[in-house]
């Protein structure tokens, strides 16, 4: 099919009849898109039955990525890269009179998840096929992913997101592998034989039906299943409920992804929705065990279950039920292999994200997972109890229910073998102060794995102008191995290199031009800085504080006759949680700023801000490729990792940003001279959280920039906001400032004075910029996932 051009053509055509019952020529670029598609699915699919075969046939321990978030943008591009078809393909099409391209963005992004920790998951998969790992997704089928974003008057609209409209190639639904998943009803206990037995009856089901996708390798022959459920009504429906009502509830299950990640809502939809995923996975992966192997004594030497964040981690009881009530193993035994399988990722210390469920909701909804949780508390208690006798304050702080709530992330750590963070400085942190008494019980459970993401598609695919660079200066071995990347830093001073690197990146930002000049008719400066900080919206991230000093150029043009900038182009692009206010106000303000910015004649060729709606991968693709200015801004400690970090440094852009998350080890990778590093470390903020003493106040009255910035908001300077943004005011004054933009303010607009600096030293700033491209290898995920694959999983490439 993709031997040649001259096959893949003819295959095309043939197909394209086949498969859309018309004739070439009348043929859309939507025809297209479906026909490659079930082009390279058909030739994936040799590939994907030879990698199950060979799992099965090698009796190879595999490892599943339990995760309610996949966020995993297009997959044509990716696949056709991963492939090596793509250079056929696309000149095949081209003699078609076809652009790959336009047929590419007919693709609807996959959008199944809020941000970070689901695209983090999405960038596994695609290391774990590379590396012949033999590991796998399991998530959820949302019917519609993250919102779509409109913004209307400069107010954010949230819109479902279809991603299923046109149907999805790259799923096969399996309904043979249905598993049922029950709710409500009751725990009857009986004793036979000296034993209790459990039945779990007049409970309402659920049929979890799979639909798989593959997941290909870059240039192996592996190819990974992401499994995702979709809820649908069961064979018996129960007999007491209106049956309109009965099919409604259940499949809304699988309808929305929560677009919230911080504030808990919708409570039981969203804890039906954990249970229902691990109810289902672990349904399926005993299955398969079972069947290869008979019984579950050895699962957990066949079998890794990693749960990404809380959310997955009813995993822990659910198999303990399977243990005790299907298998009739004794708690002990159960409990050993539990926890020898199961291991658990934190992704944040934000308190407001460390889930917590309300025993009134939890008990009814899982009859018998609670009472397995209750047993597991009660045993860990003990435990407790007799390593630490009388302290019942410490017992208190770690019970895993207690006043009320069971508390997820203890129950992580109590049930599984390993408990990491994302990053050196995050790990630190829960080892020191989050999970403190933890850390102490069972040191030997945490271990840090510094996130990473992957290169294919975030380099490779997204900006091939600088692969080429890349591959034309080093060779092709860093698609494989990127830490090769490393060897361009003998060619960071090279005026030739940096000429060309130069030169990649003016192409990329005259192409991102193009697209915010059709997004949003404003022409940009394609030699202005290009800044740019774009991630989900939220107070810690502060976008705020960009947005403010943002202001202070803008007054300072205006004011200072004599005053000049290097012409910049600020870029934002953020989602706000529906029901996070202060965050949308946060985008109102933006789109005040460029307003009255953009429309101004004096700042005109110095100044610029834009706000791309919608960000998403697809998005993002384009937009990090394009950037020179990074911009990683949160208050020190509250970024757990940060992985867009990672992608802008990959492509060239250098990190203005705090001591925090990863930008941590970037710094001590590319050295801080090479980045643009400013404001309060994690240390300090966190003494200030601890012992006080920040007046923020005190930074609004003796800064006259803040004074007026902050003043600004709401004195009428913005005529078409009325009130609208005294809520912001009154956090950075009125609450002292809970994430220290006034504290860091000063650090910030001295640290753009450096930026600005370097970039007009056009011989420095490449050099910089080559650096961090040399050092950005060891960011890639294809490390963090050998990492994973050595220290907690236990597994090994197979072939
Ligand atoms: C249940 C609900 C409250 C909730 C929903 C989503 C809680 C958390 C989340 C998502 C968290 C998340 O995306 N965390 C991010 O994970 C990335 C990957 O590890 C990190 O790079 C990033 O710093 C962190 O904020």
């Amino acid at each position: 099919m993709f031997a040649d051009k001259e096959t893949f053509k003819r295959a095309f055509v043939t197909k394209l009849e086949t498969l859309c019952g018309k004739q070439f020529e009348e043929s859309t670029t939507r025809d297209h898109y479906y026909v490659l598609g079930h082009m390279v699915r058909e030739h994936i699919s040799r590939h994907w039955i030879a990698t199950n075969e060979r799992n099965r046939a090698q009796r190879r321990k595999q490892v599943y990525y339990l995760s309610i978030e996949f966020l995993l943008g297009r997959l044509l591009g990716s696949n056709l890269l991963n492939l090596g078809v793509r250079p056929v393909v696309e000149e095949g099409l081209r003699e078609l009179g076809i652009r790959l391209e336009d047929v590419e963005e007919c693709e609807a992004d996959a959008g199944l998840g809020n941000g970070g920790l689901g695209r983090l998951a999405a960038c596994f998969l695609d290391s774990l096929a590379t590396l012949n790992l033999p590991g796998h997704g399991q998530g959820i089928r949302y019917k519609h992913g993250l919102f779509d974003q409109k913004i209307v008057d400069g107010y954010q609209v949230e819109l479902p997101e279809q991603w299923l409209r046109h149907g999805n190639v790259w799923e096969v639904r399996k309904e043979e592998l249905a598993v049922e998943v029950r709710f409500w009803g009751r725990v009857e206990v009986s004793e036979q034989n000296g034993r209790l037995l459990f039945r779990h009856v007049d409970s309402e089901n659920v049929m979890a039906v799979p639909y798989d996708m593959p997941v290909v390798g870059y240039g192996t022959d592996t190819v990974n299943t992401l499994r995702l459920w979709s809820a649908e009504p069961a064979k018996t429906f129960p007999l007491h409920k209106d049956v309109m009502q009965y099919k409604r509830e259940t499949e809304a299950i699988s309808e929305f992804l929560y677009p919230d990640d911080t504030h808990d809502e919708g409570k039981i939809l969203r804890l039906k929705q954990q249970y229902f995923l691990v109810a289902a996975s672990l349904g399926s992966i005993v299955q398969a065990h079972r069947r290869q192997h008979g019984d579950l004594r050895r699962l957990h030497e066949y079998v890794a279950i990693h749960v990404n964040d809380t959310h997955p981690v009813l995993a822990i009881p659910e198999l303990m039920r399977i243990l005790l009530d299907e298998e009739g193993m004794s708690w002990e035994e159960a409990w050993h292999i539990t926890t020898h399988t199961v291991a658990y990722t934190n992704h944040t210390t934000l308190s407001e994200a460390l889930e917590k469920w309300p025993i009134h909701l939890f008990r009814p909804l899982l009859p018998r997972i609670y009472m397995i949780v209750e047993e597991i508390n009660e045993r860990f208690c003990r435990e407790l109890w007799e390593r630490y006798p009388g302290d019942w304050g410490r017992i208190e702080q770690m019970a895993i229910i207690a006043h009320g709530m069971v508390k997820m992330a203890h129950l992580a750590i109590a049930g599984s073998h390993s408990v990491n963070g994302v990053a050196k400085l995050h790990t630190d942190i829960l080892k020191q102060r989050e999970m403190r008494l933890f850390y102490e019980w069972a040191p030997h459970k945490f271990n840090n794995k510094t996130n990473g993401v992957t290169h294919r598609r975030w380099l490779l695919k997204a900006n091939p102008e600088l692969s080429a660079l890349i591959t034309d200066t080093i060779g092709p071995r860093w698609i494989h191995e990127p830490e090769m990347l490393m060897e361009l830093a003998p060619h960071a001073s090279d005026p030739a290199f940096q000429g060309a690197l130069a030169a990649v990146k003016r192409q990329r930002k005259a192409k991102l031009a193009a697209r915010i000049y059709e997004k949003t008719g404003i022409l940009v400066d394609e030699s202005s800085i290009f800044d740019v900080q774009v991630k989900r919206l939220h107070a810690y991230k502060r976008q705020l504080l960009n947005v403010l000093h943002i202001m202070h150029l803008y007054n300072r043009l205006k004011e200072d006759s004599h005053f000049s900038i290097y012409p910049h182009t600020f870029i934002f692009g953020a989602k706000a949680s529906p029901g996070y206010y202060y965050a949308k106000r946060i985008i109102k303000l933006i789109h005040a700023v460029a307003e009255k910015v953009n429309n101004d004649k004096r700042v005109h060729d110095q100044l610029k801000v834009i706000f791309l709606e919608n960000y998403r991968v697809s998005l993002a693709e384009e937009i990090i490729p394009a950037a020179d200015v990074s911009e990683q801004i949160s208050t020190a400690s509250k970024e757990a990792s940060g992985t867009g970090n990672m992608k802008f440094m990959m492509n060239g852009a250098l990190t203005l940003g705090t001591l925090d998350g990863a930008n941590v080890e970037i710094a001590e990778a590319v050295g801080n001279e090479n980045m643009f590093l400013f404001g309060l470390t994690a240390e300090e903020v966190l003494n200030y959280y601890e012992h006080g003493g920040y007046r923020a106040h005190e930074y609004y009255h003796h800064d006259k920039r803040i004074k007026q910035v902050v003043d600004q908001l709401v004195n009428g300077f913005f005529p078409d906001a009325g009130d609208y943004f005294e809520p912001i005011y009154d956090s950075l004054l009125t609450q002292n400032d809970e994430y220290f933009v006034l504290r860091d303010f000063a650090a910030y607009a001295e640290a753009h004075e450096r930026v600005e600096d370097a970039y007009r030293d056009p011989a420095r700033w490449w050099r910089m910029s080559a650096v961090n491209i040399a050092h950005s290898g060891y960011f890639a995920s294809d490390r963090t996932i050998a990492e994973y694959a050595v220290d907690i999983w236990g597994i090994s490439p197979s072939m």
